[in-house]
């Protein structure tokens, strides 16, 4: 079993079909290597200064993170909120919510004798598994070539597919998902995956984004780890996605009681007038 390879032109039908099919597919060169470039950039002070704070078991002892990349690269938007990877997620999580956010949005950079990481589901972190319903979906864009030898995010193709209970085997089908800058991979909440070993002598730089469903807690508190300002300073679906706005008209609404006038640079947040209703 694979994942398939889709190029950029590919329509939306036919990459979301896969991604059901087989739990994750690349997208072949859907944004500049300028964006991604300057990503990179952007990460490496607080990569080199912040970048081992989450060192554990699970995200590896030779391996740097650092978490709300929106509040670090104001180039990161470019890939956050990629219009036509947007257009993925829309067929991928609408059928289950009004809107969908930003879950996490982590970049991670595996040095050199980093070793496999744990196959995982990113979903567990929501207890319910309701059989058809995908909680979230991610998108790991490389920032420098992922190959085999340096990490590229491992998969296993189906696994999506099977009871929650069920972990990886020795014996099951890992594949892995070598690409350049340039290109993505989607893979759903469900999925089997993981980071690789890095066997080679340089560094493999990600950024993976979650999103998750509209009426579902966020993995990482952006309210908090963004300021206030930078959100500000955002377009307003890019706010939404951050998380102000409401999910459909009474979950997160904006109450105008006791004369409080929502801010009028956040758009977002003045999506539902209670008084009005
Ligand atoms: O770095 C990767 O390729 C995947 C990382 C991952 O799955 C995670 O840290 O949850």
């Amino acid at each position: 079993m694979t994942i398939e390879r889709l190029p950029g032109d590919a329509g939306v039908p036919e990459i979301t079909a896969a991604i059901l099919r087989d739990g994750a597919a690349i997208v072949d060169d859907i944004v500049s290597t300028d964006v991604t470039d300057q990503v990179l950039h952007d990460l490496r002070e607080p990569f080199d200064t912040v970048g081992r704070t989450t060192e554990s078991d699970f995200n590896g002892y030779t391996t740097l993170r650092v978490n709300s990349i929106l509040d670090i690269s104001r180039a990161s938007v470019g890939l956050v909120a990629h219009a036509r990877m947007l257009e993925i997620l829309d067929a991928l999580l609408l059928p289950h919510c009004k809107d969908y956010r930003i879950g996490s949005c982590t970049a991670i950079e595996i040095h050199p004798g980093e070793t496999d990481q744990l196959l995982h589901r990113d979903d567990t972190i929501y207890p319910i598994v309701l059989p058809g319903l995908e909680t979230q979906v991610s998108v790991m864009w490389p920032l420098t070539d992922f190959t085999e030898e340096n990490g590229a995010t491992r998969l296993i193709p189906g696994s999506h597919r099977w009871m929650e209970e069920r972990l990886a085997r020795d014996d099951d089908p890992v594949i892995q998902a070598p690409m350049s800058p340039g290109s993505a991979l989607f893979y759903l909440g469900s999925t089997m995956h993981g980071g690789g070993a890095n066997n080679s002598n340089a560094p493999r730089a990600g950024l993976v984004n979650t999103y998750a469903l509209g009426w579902l807690r966020q993995e990482v508190n952006q309210y908090l780890t963004i300021p206030r300002e930078t959100v500000a300073s955002f377009p307003e679906r890019v706010q939404r996605l951050i998380g102000y706005a409401g999910h459909g008209d009474f979950l997160g609404y904006y109450p105008r009681d006791k004369g409080r006038v929502p801010p009028a640079d956040m758009i977002g947040a003045t999506a539902f007038d209670w008084t009005n209703n």
